[in-house]
């Protein structure tokens, strides 16, 4: 049997020409920061920005063990991978994706494709936007099967059905399928326990290899708060379990071996440091001598010095954290469990730390939010660089993405969605989606704009001496369009 995987993280943002230049710039002078604070201090090599879905690396690693001929393919890395696939689907059985709520339109564009080069290839999708909407995936002819929630053990479930002479997909727990023409979606699979079972995600499919890639790795999965924007809660229902070290340094050596003279890896567990398995990891990552740096998220709510310690000695230099809005009554509307105060507090006893970078990421147009408080925010950004509270401001635009409430009950928040065309469901693009009672999309979209050019004030004062001289915007542009989209489908 044989599956051809798409990987394609990367897809169009409808963005402006001020957006291009401010954000072109603002990127300019942020490498520039990096390098002076971070790159030259520790001599950190950090690897090419192309990604892959981790996700899909463990599906493939899973269809590899049951004996399945996997071709897999990265739209990131190669923008002529759909020249290169073609003769693979003619041959493949199956074609396999990972769904975000916006590069779901460009998955269906290429199913479209597929199914004109290989007519009847079946179709089986995963990933955040499938398990929030995998009824109304479903009905569209071009999907035939969803997996909801983790995909390795369903799908090895499935692969023995699909394989046998039988097509009773009924007791499989986490799928969606089709019998006839009714979509039928089998009840939730418990959570899997034993994340050591898994086997490593299949790095050796990656096209180039994984040293062309920016790699991150995880010690747990899933996440226990509810921030109202994100659906992982959905996803995770707000559990958390975690890998033994030995597994986790397991695939920490295997990426080494991997990344060819790159020394930089994210950590990307939704939070790091939470569990006392996860304590566990890093105590035994610091008596380690591996020669690698990292980076991680973590939330104002449960740092403190002991825990910074100990993760500065087991090689994080990059702390992430999400302040969102320093509007308490919109954080409250986000069930973030934490104040304005508490996040700038921690953002300082982070920084305390000798050597450490923080980057804070913020989100423009929440519910709860008015003109005065986004302006309240953008001063706030400015201050926090001027007074090195944190490093560097990474702001996105709300997106009420389907497995959140902001999406499935907007009304109880003010919000008002204007439509569910998902290629514009990004925290970039413009115009927005949605609306607040009180605030327009292009009200937020301005604050936004603000936002980058309070940065920019900032940065301007910190390096006075540099000038840039590239055209403005054609860099942005470059790195974020994905032409091969058509939206015919929509
Ligand atoms: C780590 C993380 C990242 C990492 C890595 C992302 C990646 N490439 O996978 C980084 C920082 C790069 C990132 C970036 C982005 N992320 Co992110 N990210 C997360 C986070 C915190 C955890 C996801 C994770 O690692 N899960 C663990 C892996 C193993 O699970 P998985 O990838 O989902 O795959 C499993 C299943 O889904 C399933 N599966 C998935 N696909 C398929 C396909 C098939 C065929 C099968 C059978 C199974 C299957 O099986 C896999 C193994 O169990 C979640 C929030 C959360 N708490 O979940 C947000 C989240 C996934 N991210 C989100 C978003 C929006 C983004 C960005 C678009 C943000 C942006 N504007 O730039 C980018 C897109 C990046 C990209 N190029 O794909 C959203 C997605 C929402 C949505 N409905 O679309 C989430 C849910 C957060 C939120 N705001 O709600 N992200
Ligand atoms: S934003 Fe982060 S902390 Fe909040 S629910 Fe999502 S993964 Fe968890």
């Amino acid at each position: 049997m044989k599956v051809v995987i798409l990987d394609i993280p990367t897809t169009e943002i409808f963005s402006t020409p001020e957006f291009n230049r401010l954000s072109s710039e603002v990127k300019k002078y942020r490498l520039h920061d990096q390098k002076v604070k971070l790159e030259d201090k520790y001599n950190i090599r950090f690897s090419p920005p192309h990604t892959y879905n981790r996700g899909l690396l463990f599906v493939a690693a899973v269809l590899e063990e049951k004996g399945v001929e996997v071709d897999y393919f990265n739209g990131d890395y190669d923008k002529d991978f759909w020249q290169k696939c073609q003769d693979k689907i003619k041959e493949a059985d199956v074609l396999m994706a990972s769904v975000k709520t916006n590069n779901y339109p460009v998955i269906l564009e290429y199913f479209v494709q597929a199914r004109e080069i290989k007519p009847g290839i079946t179709t089986m999708i995963g990933g955040s936007h499938a398990t929030a909407m995998p009824e109304q995936c479903l009905e569209n002819d071009l999907i035939d099967f969803v997996v909801i929630g983790e995909g390795e053990i369903t799908l090895a479930e499935w692969l023995d059905v699909y394989q046998s002479t039988g097509d009773d997909y009924s007791q499989i727990l986490g799928l969606g399928y089709k019998q006839g023409k009714e979509v039928k979606v089998n009840s939730l699979r418990p959570l899997i326990e034993a994340l050591d079972a898994l086997p490593m995600p299949a790095y050796h499919l990656l096209p180039g290899g994984l040293k062309e890639y920016h790699p991150y790795i995880d010690t747990s999965r899933g996440c226990m708060y509810q921030c109202g924007f994100c659906s992982g809660p959905n996803f995770w229902r707000r559990k958390m379990r975690t890998r033994s070290f030995a597994n986790f340094y397991k695939e920490l050596e295997l990426i080494k071996s991997l990344m060819g003279d790159y020394n930089f890896i994210h950590i990307s567990d939704p939070m790091l440091g939470v569990t006392p398995q996860q304590l566990e990891i890093l105590n035994q990552l610091k008596e380690k001598e591996i020669d690698l740096y990292f980076s991680c998220d973590v939330k104002a709510n449960y740092i403190r010095p002991d825990l910074i310690q100990l993760m500065k000695d087991s090689g994080i230099i990059i702390f992430s954290i999400g302040i969102e809005t320093l509007n308490d009554k919109a954080l409250t509307l986000l069930k973030k469990n934490c104040t304005a105060e508490l996040e700038i507090e921690a953002c300082r006893a982070i920084k305390k730390f000798d050597g450490i970078y923080v980057k804070s990421y913020w989100i423009v147009g929440l519910p709860g939010e008015d003109k005065e408080s986004l302006q309240y925010n953008n001063e706030q950004i400015y201050n926090l660089l001027k007074t090195e509270a944190v490093d560097q401001v990474c702001n996105h635009i709300l997106v009420p993405y389907p497995g959140t409430e902001f999406f499935h009950d907007p009304k109880q928040f003010g919000i008002n969605i204007m439509h569910d065309d998902w290629i514009h469901y990004e925290g970039r693009s413009y115009p927005l989606i949605y609306k607040l009672d009180n605030l327009s999309g292009d009200e937020i979209y301005k604050y936004f704009l603000e936002a980058h050019e309070y940065e920019l004030k900032y940065y301007k004062e910190a390096y006075p001496s540099i000038a840039f001289t590239d055209e403005p915007g054609k860099q942005d542009q470059d790195n974020m369009s994905f032409g091969k989209y058509k939206g015919r489908l929509l």
